[in-house]
């Protein structure tokens, strides 16, 4: 880590502002200042830019022939520079102080060269130039007006409530005790639902909190985002931190680490945790240690959580929470359908793009996917499982901190839709060994072995789909160029055609 903390030498000269509110946020997520889940004023006292209209003052006058860009390029820019260079540039005038400020850079700098040893000091910044937080300068920035620094700050501080609470009776996840295979089999697979009794039979129901894990693994490394941190030092992040997307804890290998055994209660009497039997068999099991990921601890304080997404190599999966509460909205998914509001998908569904953080899609989108047909929201809390099937959409965000498992699986219903992926978009196959060649043969030739009959019930099904669709792809072609009349229904001439839709499951020849 460079030694520049002499170059942050200020002394502390801000105070709390209340905050005008620009028109870029709308009015239904303002928050009443004077109340309980009163936003604090930006650290630097920063204010939205729609404030600069009526200013007598603005310190962006300072920054010269940088004027003429978006607060956005200059941010941009910036992230090209080092530690030193920012600290220098952050000494030339106060506003660019309060954008060399941005949390963003310094976390960026901190993970490109992790400290071999660091204590973690409340913001990225602090911990990356080794400042003790009082020694941090607070300028007062508050004649300086802008979305792109102030937003960051306002999304970390919005409350969750509005979004979380009073869900319509339409939209509310089933809640039901448990149930059986057959009842899962039969009506569920397709649905997300709450199950409220088989978390509480969990040992690790019983013994897990985070002190617990503390006092146990207080130097077992564990996986967060794109850090590898001893759990006492995740722990001192998750207590003091203000990123608006709180790094995540997700570890796929806690079960060695952690030194777990997992397993129905009369196989494994010392089991940690156990599948709830009601969720069947996991397909996926055929392929033995050569299976792609499948379990993960979840660890992290309130407003972290998981932008949306569908689960990978169109496994169900469920999420058991430990301890705290966590809320998820979820769409059902199909070629006919759109994604959620403010969700962007490539044609081929590879690549998924949303707004970058979780309380930006609340406050942008949340209002608009609640009225959206199709939604289901729900909150799972403190022992309960909740379930996501196959090929449905979801963004989770923990309203307290949580710890949560959570493990994906094939059932039954959705062999089918698994044989589907792994053949028709192998780019986007995932969490397989590297050294695992061609997964979609393996996966055929190790259910062939043991469910011969299943295998062949499941790939007639794909077959009679991926004709189906042919079929009308073929409607749809032939229709298009008899009506235009050119007579060649080949489509050699560059005539190109698409169904406009978010992408088919099956690939069309
Ligand atoms: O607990 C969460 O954040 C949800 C996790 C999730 O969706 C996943 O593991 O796929
Ligand atoms: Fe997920």
């Amino acid at each position: 880590m460079p030694d520049i903390t002499s170059l942050d030498n200020h002394t502390r000269d801000g105070e709390s502002i209340t905050n005008v509110y620009s028109s870029s946020f709308p009015e239904s997520s303002l928050q009443d200042v004077s109340g309980p889940d009163a936003i604090p004023g930006h650290p630097l006292g920063v204010k939205p830019s729609g404030n600069a209209l009526l200013a007598e003052e603005n310190l962006r006058a300072a920054i010269g022939t940088f004027k003429s860009l978006p607060d956005e390029l200059i941010s941009m820019l910036l992230e090209s520079l080092d530690g030193p260079s920012l600290l220098r540039i952050g000494q030339t005038c106060k506003a660019f102080y309060a954008f060399t400020r941005a949390e963003d850079l310094w976390k960026a700098l901190f993970i490109g060269s992790p400290p071999t040893s660091f204590t973690w000091k409340g913001t990225w910044r602090s911990t990356y130039l080794n400042i003790p937080p009082s020694k941090a300068a607070i300028l007062d920035c508050s004649s300086l007006y802008s979305d792109a620094l102030h937003r960051p700050f306002y999304c970390a501080h919005i409350s969750l409530d509005p979004y979380v609470k009073n869900i319509p009776a339409r939209n509310q996840i089933a809640r039901l005790s448990n149930l059986s295979p057959e009842e899962f089999q039969d009506k569920w697979s397709d649905k997300p639902f709450i199950l409220t009794e088989p978390v509480k039979e969990w040992p690790v129901y019983r013994k897990w909190t985070i002190d617990s894990l503390l006092s146990q693994h207080a130097e077992t490394v564990f996986r967060a985002e794109a850090v590898d941190w001893p759990f006492k030092t995740y722990v001192e992040y998750m207590k003091n931190n203000s990123d608006e997307s709180p790094l995540y804890l997700f570890d796929r290998a806690f079960v060695p680490k952690m030194g777990l055994k997992v397993g129905q209660p009369d196989e494994e009497p010392e089991a940690a945790y156990w599948p709830p039997p009601c969720f069947g068999e996991d397909f996926f099991s055929v392929l033995g240690n050569e299976r792609p990921d499948r379990q993960w601890v979840i660890i992290g304080p309130e407003r972290s959580g998981s932008t949306f997404h569908k689960d990978p190599n169109a496994t169900s999966a469920w999420n058991a929470v430990i301890r705290g509460s966590k809320y998820w909205i979820m769409f059902p998914s199909s070629s006919k359908l759109p994604p959620p509001p403010g969700v962007y998908v490539s044609d081929d569904q590879s690549e998924v793009t949303s707004p970058l953080s979780i309380a930006e899609w609340l406050l942008g989108f949340h209002a608009e996917a609640r009225r959206t047909s199709g939604c289901i929201e729900g909150i799972c809390g403190e022992g309960e499982i909740l379930h996501v099937p196959s090929g449905w959409w979801h963004l989770v965000v923990n309203i307290e901190p949580a710890i949560a498992i959570t493990q994906n699986f094939i059932p039954r219903t959705h062999l089918t839709a698994a044989l589907d992926f792994l053949s028709n978009k192998a780019d986007q196959i995932s969490g397989f060994r590297k050294d695992v060649q061609n997964p979609y043969e393996r996966f055929v030739s190790n259910m062939r072995e043991t469910h011969p009959e299943l295998l062949e019930q499941a790939l007639a099904e794909l077959r009679k789909k991926t004709e189906g669709k042919k079929r009308k792809w073929d409607e749809i072609v032939h229709g298009k160029t008899e009506q235009d009349g050119d007579g060649d229904a080949s489509g050699a001439g560059g005539f190109s055609f698409g169904f406009g839709d978010d992408g088919s499951d099956v690939e069309v020849p």
